[in-house]
Order: C-alpha cells, then sequence, then structure tokens
C-alpha cells in the first residue's frame, strides 16, 4: 500500500496506562483498525510453526523490546490484511514504537504518523491496574517481578520516543488518571478537531 492512502496515529503511554482500553473506545466511535503491537506478538508467539516463538516469550517476560524486524513486519502484514479484506485505512497502532530506531523505520519504510496521543499517569495506578487484570489475564508479564522491567523499559527506552515526536509537535497528552469514561471523555475532547 502507499502511505498516502492511509493514516496512523501512534497510541502510546506506559504499561498498563489503559491504551488497549481507551483504543477500543476510538474504534467504536470511529472505525479505526486498532492494531496493538503486544497482541500481535503474543498471537504470533502462539502461533504454530512460528520461528519467533520463544523468542518473544522470552523478551515479553523480561520487559525487554523485542527485535524490531519481526514487529514491524507483524504490523505491515495487519495492515495489509486490513485494507484487503475490510477495505479499512485508518490505523490506532497501539504501544510501537517503543524505542527511537522503531520510530524511524516505521515512519520511513511503513508510513509517518499523523500524531501521537499519549497517556500518562504514575506507576502506582499503573501497577494496581496490572496486578487486577493480572488475576484473571493469563498474560505472562503481569507479574511483580516482569512489571517492575517493563516500567524501566518504558522510562529509558520507550519515553524518549514520546519525547522525539513532542519535538516535532505531534503529541496529543491525555491524563489517564480517571476512570475509563472520564479518560475517553477527555480523549475525544483532545480529539476534537483532528478527527474530522
Ligand atoms: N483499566 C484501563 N483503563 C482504566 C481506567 N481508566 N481506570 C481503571 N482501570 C482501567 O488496561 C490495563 C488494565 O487496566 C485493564 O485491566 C483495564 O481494564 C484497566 P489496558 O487498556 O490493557 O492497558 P494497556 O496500556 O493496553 O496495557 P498493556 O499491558 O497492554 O501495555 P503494555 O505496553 O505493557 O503491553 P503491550 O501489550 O503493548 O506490550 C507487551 C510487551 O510486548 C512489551 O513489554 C514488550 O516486551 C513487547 N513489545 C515489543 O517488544 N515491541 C512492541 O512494539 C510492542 C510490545
Ligand atoms: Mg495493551
Amino acid at each position: 500500500f502507499s502511505p498516502s492512502d492511509v493514516s496512523v496515529i501512534f497510541v502510546l503511554g506506559g504499561p498498563g496506562v489503559g491504551k488497549g482500553t481507551q483504543c477500543s473506545n476510538l474504534v467504536k466511535d470511529y472505525g479505526f483498525v486498532h492494531l496493538s503491537a503486544g497482541d500481535l506478538l503474543r498471537q504470533e508467539q502462539n502461533r504454530e510453526g512460528s520461528e519467533f516463538g520463544e523468542l518473544i516469550r522470552t523478551y515479553i517476560k523480561e520487559g525487554k523490546i523485542v527485535p524490531m524486524e519481526v514487529t514491524v513486519a507483524l504490523l505491515e502484514n495487519a495492515m495489509k490484511d486490513a485494507i484487503a479484506t475490510e477495505g479499512k485505512h485508518k490505523f490506532l497502532i497501539d504501544g510501537f514504537p517503543r524505542k527511537l530506531d522503531q520510530a524511524h523505520k516505521f515512519e520511513e519504510e511503513v508510513c509517518p504518523s499523523a500524531f501521537v496521543l499519549f497517556f500518562d499517569c504514575t506507576e502506582d495506578v499503573m501497577l494496581k491496574r496490572l496486578l487486577k487484570r493480572g488475576e484473571s489475564s493469563g498474560r505472562e508479564d503481569d507479574n511483580i517481578e516482569s512489571i517492575k522491567k517493563r516500567f524501566r523499559t518504558f522510562k529509558e527506552t520507550s519515553y524518549p520516543v514520546v519525547e522525539y515526536f513532542r519535538n516535532q509537535g505531534k503529541v496529543v497528552d491525555v491524563d489517564a488518571t480517571a476512570s475509563v469514561d472520564a479518560v475517553y471523555a477527555h480523549v475525544k475532547q483532545q480529539l476534537k478537531d483532528r478527527l474530522k
């Protein structure tokens, strides 16, 4: 596909901040295709015959960033798929890019982003959300050891991506501390002019 035929919004924020939850809301109201990089990696991990299964499992459990070739290929394929099967062209890319080199590669080789939706709240709040979800999620990284590692990777490696986009004037900020509905109301307000 040609970059001029699609629009991409990156949805970024720390582990458990509520990226997936708010993307689901946006899908309902605005018909985006929601692509969570983490979900795509977990699917690939469980796909029979995948050569990357073990690698992905280890990286996710350690809160480390999977080599970008794997993630970018999964995202690009999912985008092609959505265009071919659903004729959709508007994408929310959730949890990616998490490292500067991924941002560069994706924007140069796949498609530049329109803007970045950035969710923020304290680690305490994220920790509570993740531990609660961990009671039933079955996610191998929803335990205190993995969560601490995910927080560290976010601060050291992923947050600089947000700063990079902020310097380009592309970041739309949303405080994610309040209830799901209150946060979503804020999202809609912040995106009012951008989603026409
Ligand atoms: N919840 C949500 N909003 C709430 C609110 N306002 N009030 C109260 N509760 C709220 O939400 C988390 C939990 O909180 C849920 O139970 C929800 O109901 C509740 P969710 O919407 O799932 O948050 P989200 O930000 O999506 O959290 P997630 O855990 O998915 O974020 P991560 O960024 O940690 O996980 P992701 O799946 O993106 O990545 C996992 C791993 O994959 C990474 O650590 C990394 O190892 C790997 N990865 C890569 O290597 N490369 C990539 O490009 C992407 C991922
Ligand atoms: Mg998520």
